[in-house]
């Protein structure tokens, strides 16, 4: 089956490839020049505003996710904001994030990465919707090379690693993205699911 991943993130392409490979699903490139702008309150509005045009220029169906992390102790931010939570790269982003967090101690660093997920069909049909989420906590420095975006800084509860410190396999295993999408493929092999 082809779908069409609505993306450009290269760490989001890299992930869903990786897990879409053994379950028989080729993913296919979005169009460069489509950017469809978020404009969503949650992260299921956005996803589906990425799906819905992705699907509608391509006429194939097609899967977002909109993601992000929420931090207890910053009231949720950086939340949907997560990607432009500031000018510059994802290493700024961290910055601004352990800056904010430099005073809030040990214990009360809480966060969750959320990963919403959408495929749909180019008349505009929602397939299938989930959301899930990934609990740890905000260190206090960033470490480790793996992953992207806010791994480094993401503290796995009961281990002393970060999600930049784990192979690709295993934060598929663990992460936000990762249960979002094993529901995702749940839902493909389904009986449910004909189109
Ligand atoms: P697309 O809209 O093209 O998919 P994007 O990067 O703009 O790419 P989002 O709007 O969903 O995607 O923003 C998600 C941001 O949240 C992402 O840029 C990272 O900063 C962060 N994020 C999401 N999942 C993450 C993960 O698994 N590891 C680290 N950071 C993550």
């Amino acid at each position: 089956m082809k779908v069409i991943l609505a993306t450009h993130n290269p760490g989001k392409i890299r992930e869903f490839s990786q897990m879409a490979e053994p379950c028989g699903i080729e993913l296919l490139p979005m169009p460069d020049d489509l950017d469809p702008e978020e404009t969503g309150s949650t992260f299921l509005e956005n996803a589906l505003i990425k799906a819905h045009a992705a699907a509608k220029v391509t006429n194939m169906p097609a899967v977002a996710d909109d993601s992000g992390l929420e931090i207890e102790a910053l009231s949720g931010r950086p939340g949907i904001r997560s990607a432009r939570y500031c000018e510059g790269t994802d290493k700024d982003r961290r910055e601004k994030i352990l800056e904010e967090m430099a005073g809030v101690p040990e214990g009360k660093r809480q966060a969750a990465f959320v990963c919403a997920m959408a495929l749909c069909l180019p008349d505009g049909t929602v397939l299938k919707t989930t959301e899930e989420r990934w609990h740890g906590s905000i260190g206090f420095v960033s470490r480790g090379e793996n992953g992207f975006g806010y791994d480094p800084i993401f503290e796995l509860d009961g281990r002393n690693q970060t999600s930049a410190m784990i192979t690709n396999e295993e934060k598929n295993t663990l992460s936000h993205r990762g249960q979002a999408w094993r529901k995702m493929v749940d839902f493909i092999g389904s009986p449910e699911m004909k189109f």
